[in-house]
């Protein structure tokens, strides 16, 4: 049997790639897990990422995709049926990230520290830290549960009020891109908290809605290692066409040297010179020792280009 292509880096305990292995059971796509540790160091992948350091990240050859907003929209366009945005409300569908991504998810995961707290391990908390640039503080975490239960509730009422009584998916008809990333936040507390029953129970939709979600399963998984990926990349060339943005409104142009850096957390600068962008998405090419010629790929909103 050959290995499936779409090689990602992962952890199983990862919310943001359970979005991705969703999608893989949505397209049913044969896809190559590779599990990478929870915390740093990741000596196979950083040569690969350019020191891009968040989970998860999507190998295919030698084209490397961070973040989940622009794995998403590589495997959209590769495996466009079933389609991500089966309504058509596309532009509302890819915004949802900016909710359960960063203020819905920021809340969850302040909720199920707080009420791991004791339990997390300490190399846990000092690797988190330095993702944050700031203290992990599972003790005000767990102090701040009530605060927290009522963020996550509201969040989850709009779930519930989305799906109202005969609505079987957030956008309609049929699975897609909202429930993605909605669901992330709930399967995060049902596997880490507890009470995630009492977290749940007044909605009864959205438990509903979890189950179907659940059963739609993760796509075709096989198991590779950091080192056998890491040896895909070095032997493959990438494969991203130039392309230019005429509508940039900084004159950013292919060839330009920059450095990418997220916007929030684990702001690490990748540097490179362009290959290819556009309102939603940057690709950059690099040279590393153990990969060889890379080009990493980053989503617009949410990660600043700087000059280099
Ligand atoms: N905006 C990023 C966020 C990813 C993220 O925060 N992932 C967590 C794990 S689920 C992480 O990177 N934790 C630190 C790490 O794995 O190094 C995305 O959509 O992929």
């Amino acid at each position: 049997m050959t290995t499936p292509a779409i090689i990602l880096h992962h952890f199983d305990e990862s919310p943001f790639s359970e979005k991705i292995r969703i999608v893989f059971g949505l397209k049913d796509i044969a896809w190559t897990s590779v599990r990478i540790s929870r915390i740093m160091p990741r000596p196979d992948l950083m040569p690969m990422t350019g020191g891009y350091r968040r989970t998860p990240v999507m190998q295919i050859g030698a084209d490397i995709y961070c973040d989940s907003q622009c794995i998403l929209r590589e495997l959209e366009r590769r495996f466009p049926q079933p389609g991500l945005t089966p309504d058509g409300n596309a532009g509302i569908a890819w915004a949802t990230a900016m909710w359960t991504d960063r203020s819905f998810f920021q809340n969850t995961v302040n909720l199920v520290f707080g009420s791991l707290a004791d339990k997390v391990p300490q190399e846990f908390i000092a690797d988190r830290e330095k993702l944050r640039g700031a203290k992990f503080d599972v003790a005000a975490m767990k102090q701040a549960m009530p605060q927290m239960r009522d963020q996550v509730r509201a969040h989850l009422q709009w779930i519930e009020l989305q799906l109202g009584v005969s609505r079987l998916w957030l956008s309609g008809g049929k699975p897609g891109l909202i429930d993605v990333n909605a669901y992330m936040n709930v399967w995060y507390i049902r596997q880490n908290m507890a009470d995630a029953d009492a977290v749940l129970a007044e909605f009864g939709n959205t438990r509903a809605w979890e189950t179907r979600m659940r059963a739609i399963g993760h796509g075709r998984r096989s198991e590779m290692s950091t080192s056998d990926a890491l040896g895909i990349a070095k032997a493959a060339t990438p494969q991203t066409a130039i392309l230019a943005d005429p509508s940039d409104l900084n004159g950013r142009k292919p060839g330009d040297r920059v450095e990418v850096v997220p916007d929030d957390y684990g702001k690490i600068k990748v540097s490179g010179e362009i290959v290819a962008l556009s309102s939603q998405h940057i690709a950059i090419r690099r040279h590393d020792p153990l990969a060889g010629e890379v080009v990493v790929h980053f989503p617009r909103a949410g990660f600043l280009v700087l000059p280099a």
